[in-house]
This record gives C-alpha cells, structure tokens and sequence, in this order.
C-alpha cells in the first residue's frame, strides 16, 4: 500500500494567560477560528500502546494515531519541543498498529479490526481551542482550553522530512522567545494533565517508562 507524504508534527507548549491574544496579535499572528471538538483516546487493557508512545484518537469522527519517529540525538538534544510523527488513513493506522502490537495483519473494517486487537476507551474530553496562524513562519498557534479545567498553548509546525525538523525547531523557539514563553521545563499537555487527574495509575507507568 502506497502511504503519502509523511506529516511529522513538531511542537511547544506554552502556559498562556489572558494578554495571550494580543500578544499573538502584536506580533502579526491572525486568528484562523475556533473549533470545539472532542477527543477519545485508545490503548489495550495493558497499555502496550501508550507505553510506546503511540497515541490513538478518535476526533469527531476520524481517527488519527501519533507516533514517534527517529531524529538523530544531537537535532533534538535539550528541546522543550516533541514531534510525531501523524498518520490519518486508516489503512496506515492499523499496519502501525499491528507493528506496534505485534498483531497478524487482520481482516474487516477499521472498527472491528481496533476491538480484535483489544483497544478500548481510556479518556476522552473536549477542547475549545482558538488558532491563529503566523503568516511568513509557516507556523500555527493554538490556544486550548478543555473541558476539565486546564488551558495550554502550543506553537507548532508541521513539516515533510526529518532533515526539516531542526529549522522547524529553530523556528518554534525563536517565536516562543518573542512571545515571552522563556521556561525552562517542558510544560504538561491536556492529555498529561488528564492522567494526572484521572488516571493516576496509567500516568505512574507512562513516568516511570519515560514516556512522559
Ligand atoms: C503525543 C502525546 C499525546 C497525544 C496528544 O497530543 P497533543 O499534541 O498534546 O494533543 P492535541 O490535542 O494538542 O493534538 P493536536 O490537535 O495538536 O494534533 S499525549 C502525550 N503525548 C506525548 C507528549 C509528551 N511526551 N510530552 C509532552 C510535553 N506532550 C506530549
């Protein structure tokens, strides 16, 4: 099966407060839209895909899975950014799966072939997010807000080849400067913060694996 060009997302998180919107502003981010959507997260009862840092969704409909990618050490080395690598067709999701899960390839629509390989439900929330793009950087700015109390910004560029992801890095972090986002730690996502909250046993194991 031919797969397409590959989507290797590259991205910041930020912790905003209300001067956010028009900093973006000021600095000639424009404001794309707002979506509201909600998120449902999949792994087996043993967690065999989060603990590889696969991350399995189903948005509004349409699944997508996150996963990691080999960058040479040195190109990544100190970042505050992650990147994954997304696939969103679903004959690419479930040969991923089944490589991640050790699975003989298996027969039947997308549904039937998740519940074979014991995938189920293990969080699912919705995010009101506003994006705004920044026109001459190629990069994208959202501000999410979830609907169990905690908000994050991600400054993020989404690129082709890995040979493009050390610029793309380059270039998240120099906007994050201008934007005053100078921390030192890598800041908790929604999905972090989820586990933290909700699923204190699943987010022990994805700390002590370093997955987190
Ligand atoms: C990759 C990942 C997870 C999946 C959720 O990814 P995230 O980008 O946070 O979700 P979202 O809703 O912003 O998706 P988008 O619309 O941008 O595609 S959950 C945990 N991880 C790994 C991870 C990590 N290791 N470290 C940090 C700081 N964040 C995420």
């Amino acid at each position: 099966m031919a797969s397409g060009p590959a989507v290797l997302e590259v991205e910041r998180k930020f912790t905003y407060g209300p001067e956010a919107e028009e900093m973006l502003q000021a600095l000639g981010a424009r404001l794309q839209g707002r979506l509201i959507f909600r998120d449902t997260y999949y792994d087996t009862a043993d967690l065999r895909l989060t603990l590889r840092d696969h991350w399995l969704r189903n948005r509004q409909g349409s699944w997508e899975l996150k996963l990691p990618f080999p960058l040479p050490a040195a190109a990544a080395a100190g970042s505050m950014a992650t990147r994954y690598r997304e696939l969103a067709r679903e004959e690419e999701i479930v040969a991923a799966l089944e490589e991640a899960l050790g699975c003989a390839p298996l027969g039947g629509g997308l549904e039937a072939r998740l519940a074979e390989m014991g995938l189920q439900a293990f969080a699912s929330y919705v995010t009101d997010r506003k994006s705004y793009a920044v026109p001459g950087e190629g990069l994208r700015v959202d501000l999410d807000q979830a609907d169990f109390g905690f908000a994050v910004g991600e400054v993020e560029q989404v690129v082709a080849t890995t040979e493009e992801v050390p610029e793309a890095l380059e270039r998240i972090n120099h906007f994050c400067v201008r934007l005053g986002v100078t921390g030192v730690k890598k800041v908790p996502g929604k999905m972090t913060t989820y586990l933290h909250q909700y699923r204190p046993q699943h987010y022990q194991k994805l700390i002590e694996a370093h997955v987190l």
